[in-house]
This record gives C-alpha cells, structure tokens and sequence, in this order.
C-alpha cells in the first residue's frame, strides 16, 4: 500500500502553482470568506474547507504549452450538454442523471501484474499528482468533434508508482458498476462494467493523461468525474469515465463497445479519416456547437507523438 505523502503535496505546491493563479486563489478563498459573511447561514470557514474537500484549489493548473490548438475549445455549456455516457442512459443529454453518481469517497485500485500494487483515495492521489492543463481535440467515433481543456497527470505517473512487471503487456481500465444509481447499468445487454484497455507502450505515451479536471474546474460528473482517460489519438470511447480499477495484464481485455459489436468496434481504435466505420465515413468530423465541419486527420493530428508505436503492428485492425 502507497500512502500519499504530504512533501510530493508540499513540493508540488511550491514549484508547480504560479504566482498569479496562488494570489487568484487567495482571492477566490477570501471571495467566499467575504460570501459566507454576506450569507449568515453558512459559517466563513465551511465555506472555504467546502472547496478545498472537492480539490477546487487545485485548479486552475498550469497550462502545459506543448499543446495547442488548431482550433477553438468548445464552449463548456456546450460540451456538458452532449455526453456520451452509458451507464446514465444511451442519449447525450446524460448530465442531469449522472449528478446521481457519489464522487467521495472514491477509492482507486492498482493491481495485477505490478511490483506494488495500491489502493488510494482520490483525494490523495489528486494532491500526490503533478497536475497541469492540455488543451487536447476529442474525437468521437460517431464522427463528431469538440476541443477540451483538461486538468490531470500523465497515466505514467500513476503507472511509475506500481512499477509494472515483465510480464504485463496491457494497461485495463473499469469504472464503476452500481446499477441502483446509473440506470442504464441495469440494461442487462450491455457488457458492464464499461472496460477500455492500452497496450503498455500506449499507456506510457506522453499523451496518454489522466484527467481530474476541466474548463480550470474539478471534472464535472458528466464528463466522468473524479478521474477519467484522455488518448487524444484514439476515438473518444477509449476515453473510459470514472475509474475504479487499473489492471496490469498479459492479456488484451475485450473492451465495453468491441465486447458489444466487435465487426465495428476494436481493441485499436486510432482515428483515420481513410478507414470509415462499416456505416458512415470518417473522413470529416463536425465540431460540436458551431457545427463547423473539419477534415479528419490522421492520429487526430497526434501522429507526431504517437504514429511510432504501431510500427511492426501493420497486420492488426490499428484503425477501428
Ligand atoms: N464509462 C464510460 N466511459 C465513456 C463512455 C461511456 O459511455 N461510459 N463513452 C465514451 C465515448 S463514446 C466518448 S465520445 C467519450 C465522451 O466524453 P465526453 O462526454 O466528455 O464528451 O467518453 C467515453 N468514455
Ligand atoms: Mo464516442
């Protein structure tokens, strides 16, 4: 078991929080000193302790400027308006349903083919966790498109901590099953709990991000708070919501959609717009909100980062 220490917290702090978002912080703090004060029912102090327990301090993170745009981010009432999120129902409208979903305590586990293997409560982890902002595009298998600004920290990092065995070949990742709270858990067809998988090299990648927050923000329930995936490469639904558990294998796990409908949905799933999905193209993608449409790109323009891990792995189905 790995306790979180409170000098990674501490040095973080000192080193990572730039003066300016550490003063806008202290404002915010005395901001809803001077609210509490305003609004008699809630005592000062609770109010302050309230956004520290949610991690709201934590956020604004820095911005990591290695990654930039090639187009606006999409507007945030936008983007928590248009979920996909299954476990709260099969439309995108999901984000009054998924504020039933309890965020604390949320312990996560690391296990399987791993040196030390943990569990820890995410509070912990957020604060052990070097913390910055990427704005990364999304790109979803059904061919729409939106561009985010995430908070997290590199899956690697987490992966650093549990030093992974010789024998581990794939990174498996679940989220929660509660059937009494996620309705659409008790859609018994669906291979619950949603499952997504990355091959080792994947998972070390620098893009591959564990996201805590969004929009400067902690991460809204509906864009799967506490602590979800970001592999900007792959269509959206790799980007598995919610973690619970994070299993170091030998063997590829068979993933929520591929288990669902495997002649249109694989392991692989890296975007190309000249591989189309059995029943539409991907050739072009449409930016949710303005509706503006944009040529696919392949990787979803990540090809940089990551185009080198496929080499040798020619024969796979790499793009579905
Ligand atoms: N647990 C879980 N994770 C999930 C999904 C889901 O239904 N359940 N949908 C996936 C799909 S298809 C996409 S496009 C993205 C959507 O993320 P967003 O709601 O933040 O846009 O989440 C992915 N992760
Ligand atoms: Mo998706």
């Amino acid at each position: 078991m790995i306790i979180a220490r409170r000098s990674g917290w501490e040095l973080r702090e000192a080193v990572a929080t730039p003066e300016a978002v550490f003063l806008d912080r202290r404002r915010f703090v005395s901001g809803a000193l001077a609210l509490g004060a305003a609004c008699v029912a809630v005592p000062a102090t609770s109010a302050a302790n309230a956004t520290v327990e949610a991690g709201g301090d934590l956020y604004p993170a820095k911005r990591n400027p290695h990654f930039a745009l090639d187009r606006p981010v999409t507007d945030e009432m936008i983007n928590t308006a248009y979920n996909n999120y299954y476990e709260f129902g099969s439309y995108k409208r999901v984000a009054a349903a998924a504020e039933a979903l309890k965020t604390r305590p949320w312990t996560l586990k690391v296990d399987g083919l791993v040196e030390q293997p943990f569990e820890i409560e995410f509070d912990d982890l957020v604060r052990a966790m070097p913390l910055e902002e990427r704005l990364y595009r999304h790109r979803c298998v059904e061919a729409w498109a939106m561009a985010v600004p995430w908070t997290g920290f590199p899956l690697k990092a987490l992966l650093g901590r549990a030093r992974p065995l010789g024998a581990a070949k794939y990174v498996v990742m679940q989220t929660f099953h509660d059937p009494k709270i996620a309705s659409g858990q008790k859609q018994t067809w669906y291979p619950w709990p949603y499952t997504e998988g990355l091959t080792i090299a994947e998972a070390a990648n620098d893009l591959a991000f564990l996201v805590t927050g969004a929009y400067g923000k902690p991460l809204p329930k509906v864009m799967g708070a506490p602590l979800r995936l970001a592999v900007p490469w792959k269509y959206g639904f790799k980007s598995i919501k919610s973690i619970v558990r994070i299993s170091l294998s030998e063997k590829r796990p068979t993933t929520f959609w591929q288990a669902l409908q495997p002649s249109e949905y694989g392991f692989w799933a890296n975007v190309n717009p000249e591989v189309p999905h059995p029943r539409w193209s991907q050739a072009s993608e449409e930016m949710i909100g303005t509706g503006e449409r944009r040529p696919t790109q392949i990787f979803n323009g990540y090809g940089e980062w990551v185009a080198g891990l496929y080499k040798g792995l020619e024969g796979e189905k790499l793009y579905m």
